[in-house]
């Protein structure tokens, strides 16, 4: 019987201080080890900041296709009516789509491209499976914020993942650029669990998707671990790519540029951290939120 013991208490009734993380970032502890793409440098910069950037990871060219679908699924009524599309809040604009692998071959083979796949087993040090996968996309002038948070808290509390190994990986569909709401991190963050105070509502995902409450840090906490590391935001053209462990925590400001700002992101989750019961006590959030049908390990497609 695995174990399911909560050593991440979250969505209290009262605060309880950050404590240091007790799970490794870099789960092998070869990093000496040849013929494995990221170097011993880049691991210790992964293991030292929870997170890496690549510039035009993808060429362009390759991602013309992406974001042809991208635009596809904007004009795509139906699709608006989806459980798992989110619209940005009181607006008929697109927030985000989840579950974009189960709906895209495309996308779908994308999330078992070796470039991306042999990156995650080795940081994981284990097969892995998609955990969760989504498309923001921020449109111009309408797409909002995502508050500060940690993936891990919600991935905890509200679908009972119970290790800290699992790393998200988006891809930048348009242009991040320093003024159409990037992706902004703080470096060293995922080194501290931060709980979070307020119990978690039924379907808190209805709400937390367009506008997150619960599972938000505290300003306090946040601004130790800014004061300590600072804050960055990787930019890049279509096709760069941001790695980053799944309790580094991150989020970004609204879009008030003309430029929409769309990401994918792909979660990868170890075999060995599958989801228990939520512990936050709910009943488990739906399947394009948290894969519970499907947990065998993604094999590299031929490239
Ligand atoms: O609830 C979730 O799983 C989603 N919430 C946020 C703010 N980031 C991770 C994920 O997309
Ligand atoms: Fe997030």
């Amino acid at each position: 019987m695995r174990d399911t013991q909560d050593l991440f208490p979250t969505r209290l009734e009262r605060k309880l201080g950050m404590f240091e993380r007790i799970d490794p970032v870099i789960h092998c502890n070869d990093k000496q080890r040849t013929n494995v793409p990221l170097s011993k440098d880049e691991l210790d910069e992964f293991d030292e900041k929870g997170f890496l950037s690549f510039e035009s990871f993808f060429d362009q060219e390759e991602m013309q296709a992406f974001i042809q679908e991208l635009r596809e699924y904007e004009e795509d009524e139906d699709l608006k009516l989806s459980e798992g599309t989110i619209l940005e809040p009181g607006k008929q604009e697109i927030r985000s789509i989840f579950g974009i692998h189960q709906i895209s071959d495309r996308f779908s083979r994308l999330t078992r491209d070796p470039r991306l796949l042999t990156m995650v087993q080795q940081i994981l040090c284990s097969d892995v499976y998609i955990h969760q996968s989504r498309i923001n996309y921020k449109p111009g002038f309408k797409g909002k914020g995502f508050d500060w948070h940690s993936d891990f808290e919600t991935w905890h509390s509200e679908d009972g993942m119970p290790r800290m190994r699992s790393l998200s990986c988006s891809i930048i569909l348009t242009e991040n650029g320093e003024f159409n709401g990037p992706l902004m991190l703080i470096p060293g963050s995922h080194k501290y669990f931060i709980p979070c105070v307020g119990r978690t509502p039924e379907d808190n995902y209805k709400e937390s998707l367009k506008s997150q409450s619960i599972g938000v840090p505290d300003t306090s906490s946040l601004k130790q671990l800014m004061l300590k590391n600072d804050i960055e935001a990787p930019k890049g053209a279509s096709g760069s790519l941001v790695m980053f462990e799944c309790n580094t925590l991150h989020g970004s400001n609204m879009n008030m540029t003309c430029w929409p700002r769309s990401n994918l992101f792909f979660v990868y989750n170890s075999v060995d951290n599958t989801l228990h019961s939520p512990y936050c006590g709910n009943k488990p959030r739906p399947d394009f939120l948290a894969a519970r049908k499907d947990w065998s390990p993604l094999k590299p497609k031929k490239r």
